[in-house]
């Protein structure tokens, strides 16, 4: 089944968006795997204070470019714009929201290991008159999206979508660039042996989290009374992509390093998407106080930390900072 026949149920006008962020990551795949000097280099700094590198430039203009034909687009936000960008006018049917990541993981693109795109769709309030969209309108909870996916640019390109109906995934066939479903309806098993956290910001965290690690580090020796095994990929698509298939949990929480930040993840783009999947497939997501779906909106880039993957360890880590 392709993504376009797994969409014919979904409403039209939010399918015919799908397809075009689809076909927007079919692009970007193509720019990722031709490799070459312009994808590493430093091109600016974005609004977030980080390098741009010339592929994340490439991506972000490449959705901006796809994206934009649909008509039900309203308007989008990414993480490389400082401003949303306005489309059309939200009128007396209202439309969509688009907000992305083009191209997360970018410290991974000089050493050939897998990067993604991140997407979240949020309703567009219907306007009449029509006028054009404010920040404010898009400063929606994570429990607002209609759909959410990630892309996975790696040894296979791997779409996985929710339309808040489960999580599907799809394999772009590199001959014919057609996304075919390769799976019906991931789960997160409730119960893993797996963790994923960059564990140099030990000395950095709060009590909760270093707790919660710790017992994971003491293994079979420790309360937890079994071993768990460690991966960190750096991209945080790839890290959630195998949480997705074989269980595990993601810890990007808060440390002492910028007090201020909440976390480094940003919520409207990278955590609000992939917390919608996750709970799509059984697991949660937890910033420290509420369930990511719920953590309130201050603005559109905005930082959050993120605690996601397996229900029994996202349980735990809950126990541990309700206990202080
Ligand atoms: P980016 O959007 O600038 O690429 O940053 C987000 C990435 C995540 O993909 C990843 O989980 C994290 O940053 C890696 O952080 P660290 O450098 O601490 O390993
Ligand atoms: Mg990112």
């Amino acid at each position: 089944m392709t993504l376009s026949d797994h969409l014919a149920t979904a409403n039209p006008a939010l399918a015919q968006l799908l397809l075009s962020v689809a076909d927007a990551c079919v692009e970007i795949a193509g720019v990722v795997r031709r490799g070459g000097a312009e994808h590493s280099a430093a091109v600016s700094v974005n609004v977030q204070g980080e390098v741009q590198k010339g592929l994340d430039v490439m991506a972000n203009d490449i959705l901006i470019r796809v994206a934009a034909r649909s008509p039900a687009l309203v308007a989008m936000g990414s993480e490389e714009m400082d401003e949303i960008i306005p489309v059309r006018d939200a009128g007396p049917d209202g439309g969509y929201f688009l907000l992305f990541d083009p191209l997360d993981g970018s410290s991974n693109i000089d050493v050939n290991i897998s990067v993604g795109t991140i997407f979240s769709i949020l309703p567009a309030p219907a306007a009449d008159p029509a006028r054009p969209a404010t920040e404010a309108d898009l400063m929606q909870p994570g429990r607002n999206q209609v759909a959410a996916g990630y892309v996975v640019y790696g040894p296979q390109v791997t779409l996985v979508l929710t339309t808040g109906d489960g999580v599907a995934g799809f394999t772009l066939d590199p001959e014919t660039l057609v996304w075919n479903r390769s799976a019906e309806r991931m789960t997160v098993p409730a119960r893993t042996g797996e963790y994923a956290i960059n564990a140099s910001n030990h000395r950095h965290w709060a009590a909760p989290v270093r707790t919660y690690v710790d017992e994971l580090l003491a293994g079979k020796d420790g309360p937890r009374g079994r071993n768990f095994n460690m991966r960190w990929v750096g991209s945080m698509v790839a890290d959630l992509h195998r949480i997705l298939t074989r269980g595990g949990v993601f810890l990007y929480p808060w440390d002492r390093r910028e007090p201020d930040r909440a976390g480094r993840l940003r919520l409207m783009y990278e955590a609000n998407p992939m917390a919608l999947i996750i709970a799509q497939a059984g697991g949660q997501a937890f910033d420290g106080t509420t369930d990511i779906l719920d953590t309130p909106v201050t603005g559109l880039h905005q930082r959050v930390a993120v605690m996601i993957g397996s229900s029994e360890e996202v349980d735990h880590l809950k126990a541990l900072h309700a206990a202080g």
